[in-house]
């Protein structure tokens, strides 16, 4: 079954599947036109027994990413009502529209200019002229090319089945390297995973500090050197204890900002071979942190680190303070880089992996219109 329909499943969900509190209040409300008094009061037994069950819920992966994704999809649906409030004909002008629509969701350039292609196409082939049936179409195009790009794309990090996995967290400064460190610690840990943090970021005053106080959140120990001090030195030293000590991660955090970009990526391609040196085949990913909040300057920054490092995947975080979600189809469509984590909050468990799935799900589900109407 291929993304589309998965989504038109979850969009038939809210009507056919009841939660049991809806059939609760279902049975009351046929109680109610019931003339016969006895049989409202066999009610109440019922109502104390939803009580019960209410702290059961757990949230799945499912309903963070529908949480985290709030304003994006808040975003998708105003900018969909809008295009289809005057809607009169699918002619050129309306097509312009689509394609306005779809960069200002932030979907990228050529994503939107590939859809409004391929749409013009569509709608010609159906001869579709009702908004619901065009609406429903720009989303299945946009999860098709969504999931054509994706083919052969290893959302998962890179663990080493035996012996240690070291992971390089690069981004420029405020992007959340530290945070999303600490977060995935905390989550290793709690698999039952020995995790090691370096310190490697020893340029920014508080840095190193920082870093020790998401440790200890997370209950992990970190290498750290003296603020200023040479940071591939802190990261050999790290790997040397992490080899020393069997751990199963080392999570390297790295600075931000140096005196200029240059030196930035020097010291990233230094610490990069001290790596290597030490373990052949590490780093086993080198993590690209982006900030989903800046949008399109976040594609700028990932084409930029791409020139000069071997980015194997993405971090993108704070998808939750942003109405900007809809970059992920413009990181796949247009980098080639596949999101292996992202933030949805900053809570110490509002780290996910990325599950393709679940993001489309997330991002579209109360997009898709009723046909029949
Ligand atoms: N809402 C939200 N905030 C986040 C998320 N990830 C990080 N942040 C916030 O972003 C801010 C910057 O995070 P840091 O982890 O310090 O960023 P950094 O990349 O290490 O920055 P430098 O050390 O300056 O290079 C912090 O206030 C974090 O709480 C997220 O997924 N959601
Ligand atoms: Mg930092």
């Amino acid at each position: 079954m291929g993304l589309f329909d998965k989504l038109k499943e979850a969009f038939k969900k809210p009507e056919d599947y009841k939660a049991p509190i809806d059939l609760m209040k279902e049975q009351e409300e046929t109680a109610i036109q019931e003339p016969v008094v006895e049989e409202v009061e066999v009610i109440e037994p019922v109502e104390v027994e939803v009580k019960e069950t209410e702290p059961v819920v757990e949230e799945n992966t499912q309903e963070k990413y529908t949480k985290g994704l709030e304003k994006t999809r808040k975003t998708f649906s105003e900018r969909m009502n809008e295009l289809f409030a005057n809607f009169r004909s699918v002619d050129e002008d309306f097509f312009e529209e689509v394609e306005e629509a779809l960069i200002g969701a932030d979907v990228g350039f050529e994503t939107s200019m590939k859809i409004t292609e391929e749409l013009r196409q569509e709608v010609k082939l159906q001869n579709a002229k009702k908004p619901a049936v065009v609406q429903n179409l720009i989303i299945e195009k946009l999860v098709d090319l969504y999931e054509a790009e994706g083919i052969g794309e290893n959302n998962a990090i890179n663990l080493q089945e035996n012996g240690l996995t070291v992971i390089l967290f690069v981004g420029v400064n405020g992007v959340g390297k530290t945070t999303s460190i600490g977060k995935l610690a905390n989550q290793y840990k709690l698999e039952g995973k020995k995790v090691l943090l370096a310190a490697a970021d020893t340029f920014r005053a508080g840095a190193i500090n920082q870093l020790v106080v998401w440790g200890e959140r997370a209950g992990v120990e970190v290498v750290r050197g003296k603020e200023g001090g040479d940071p591939a030195a802190v990261v050999f030293d790290a790997v040397v204890r992490a080899k020393k000590e069997h751990a199963d991660v080392l999570l390297v955090d790295t600075a931000g900002r140096l005196q200029n970009k240059v030196n930035l990526m020097n010291e990233l391609e230094k610490i990069k071979r001290i790596i290597e040196r030490e373990i052949p085949d590490a780093p086993h990913e080198v993590l690209l942190v982006l900030d989903a909040t800046t949008g399109q300057n976040a594609m700028v920054q990932a084409k930029q680190f791409k020139e000069t490092t071997d980015v194997t995947g993405l971090v993108l975080t704070k998808l939750d303070g942003t109405a900007k979600g809809g970059i992920v189809l413009a990181i796949r469509n247009e980098l080639h880089l596949p999101v292996k984590l992202v933030g949805l909050g900053e809570k110490i468990t509002d780290l996910q992996e990325f599950v393709p799935e679940d993001f489309v799900v997330g991002l579209f589900k109360e997009l898709m219109q009723d046909e029949s109407k």
